[in-house]
This record gives C-alpha cells, sequence and structure tokens, in this order.
C-alpha cells in the first residue's frame, strides 16, 4: 500500500530536518507531505529534503491545517505525526501493518503511563478526556489527542467533521469509530518537544469537551 506521511508545521525549522530524516529511514519509500504556515525556514528545509509542501497563510489554525495534510494525501495510508520529534517514527511500520491487516484507525497513546516530557496537568486532562470518551461513545482509549496515527484513506475520504476550531483530533477519531470503522490503539513513549509549544490549553479543553458530546450524533 502507497504510504504518506503527513504533517503540519508552524515555526519548526528547529525540528523539521531530523524528523524528516528520521521518517525517510523507516519508510523509504514514502511521500512525506507538509502543510506549513510558518513564518521561518521550515517549508525551504522540507522542500530542499524532497517533501512536498502545501503552503497555507494566513495560518487558520491546527484544524484546517490537519484536515487538508490527510485529505490531500496521495497514499492509501496516511500516517499523521508532529513534526517536533516528539513521537517514535519507529512504531510507523508496525502503525502500517495494522492497517493493512484491516484496521481502519491505528491511534497511539502516549498515556498509558505518564510520559516524562509532558506536564502533569496536560497527562490529567488527556486521561480525563479519554474516560469522557468511554462513557460517551464505549470507546476503550486512553489518548484522544494523541497527534501520531495511521488513517485508511478511502476512510477519510468517506468521512466528515468540522475542521474549524481546536481539537480536531477528537473527532478524527471518535467519529469514525462511531461509524463503525475499525479501530486499534497503540502504546508509544513520547518524547520532550523541540521548539515551542503552539497548544492552547484552554480552548483545547472547552473544544475537546464540545467535541466530544457533539459526536452522539455522528
Ligand atoms: N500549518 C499549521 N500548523 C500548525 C498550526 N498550529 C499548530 N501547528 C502545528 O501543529 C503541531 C501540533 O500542534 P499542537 O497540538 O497545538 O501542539 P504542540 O505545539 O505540538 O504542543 P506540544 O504538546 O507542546 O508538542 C505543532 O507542531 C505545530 O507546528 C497552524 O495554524 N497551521
Ligand atoms: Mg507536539
Amino acid at each position: 500500500m502507497k504510504l504518506t506521511v503527513s504533517m503540519i508545521t508552524m515555526n519548526e525549522e528547529g525540528a523539521v530536518a531530523k524528523v524528516v530524516e528520521d521518517i525517510r529511514r523507516v519508510a523509504p519509500g514514502a511521500e512525506i507531505l507538509l502543510v506549513d504556515s510558518s513564518k521561518d525556514r521550515t517549508a525551504e528545509i522540507a522542500q530542499e529534503l524532497g517533501c512536498r509542501v502545501i503552503k497555507q497563510f494566513p495560518p487558520q489554525g491546527y484544524g484546517p491545517a490537519m484536515d487538508r495534510a490527510v485529505r490531500e494525501a496521495s497514499g492509501d495510508v496516511v500516517i499523521t505525526l508532529d513534526c517536533d520529534d516528539t513521537y517514535p517514527v519507529e512504531v510507523i511500520p508496525e502503525l502500517v501493518q495494522k492497517i493493512e491487516d484491516g484496521f481502519d484507525l491505528v491511534n497511539t497513546t502516549r498515556v498509558w503511563r505518564r510520559p516524562k516530557a509532558m506536564p502533569l496537568a496536560n497527562f490529567f486532562a488527556n486521561r480525563f478526556f479519554a474516560l469522557a470518551a468511554r462513557i460517551l461513545h464505549g470507546l476503550k482509549t486512553t489518548d484522544v489527542h494523541s497527534g501520531m496515527r495511521a488513517y485508511r484513506k478511502s476512510m477519510i475520504d468517506a468521512v466528515a467533521w468540522n475542521p474549524r476550531g481546536p481539537a480536531l483530533p477528537v473527532d478524527m477519531y471518535v467519529i469514525p469509530f462511531r461509524r463503525g470503522y475499525k479501530t486499534a490503539e497503540v502504546p508509544i513513549d513520547y518524547r520532550e518537544r523541540i521548539g515551542t509549544t503552539t497548544l492552547h490549553r484552554f480552548s483545547s479543553t472547552i473544544w475537546t469537551l464540545r467535541r466530544l458530546w457533539r459526536a452522539r450524533r455522528a
């Protein structure tokens, strides 16, 4: 199956070369696609390394960038991860294998135990959001906010969500699950980030709860 590794980037020039080279090592034939809204040299570095770069200006936020990153992928399998060196690229083959085995979406969980690289408040918030997903949707998960996943492209083509507003990864997991697509979850180690965070905790929390509640109608 053809593979695309999709990332969204906002000022990740300190990490992009390492992340792209790491991906190339484990998935040499994959298309690497960036939806970029950076003011720094992230896009140029990625292009020099042979990535396909879609520029999104002015920046529209996480959701519209991520929606575009998965929909524009040319592969049959789309892997997402953050371009900040937090996610272990070595698990990419395992995620792809699970799609080949018949799963439509393979999530990773960073919080099967507390990662040192995650602030305690974020850890508890993530576990709480996952518990809410279990109660509201019956989804056995510990992490609805992981940025590292594999999606079957035909599933993405068949499912819609509202890309506007924070916390889109919640919808991208819960809605396919509610629609009856087959999902799996793999524990991963989560590392310290290169560069500075773009996460807005307050709006992300509000939107997470809103998306979890609204997905009941999916
Ligand atoms: N293209 C694009 N990328 C974005 C935008 N906002 C955030 N990103 C990228 O999306 C990735 C994930 O963003 P967030 O989930 O907000 O958090 P984060 O900065 O990774 O936060 P940490 O949890 O500290 O790693 C980041 O690596 C950003 O570079 C945006 O508006 N446009
Ligand atoms: Mg990150």
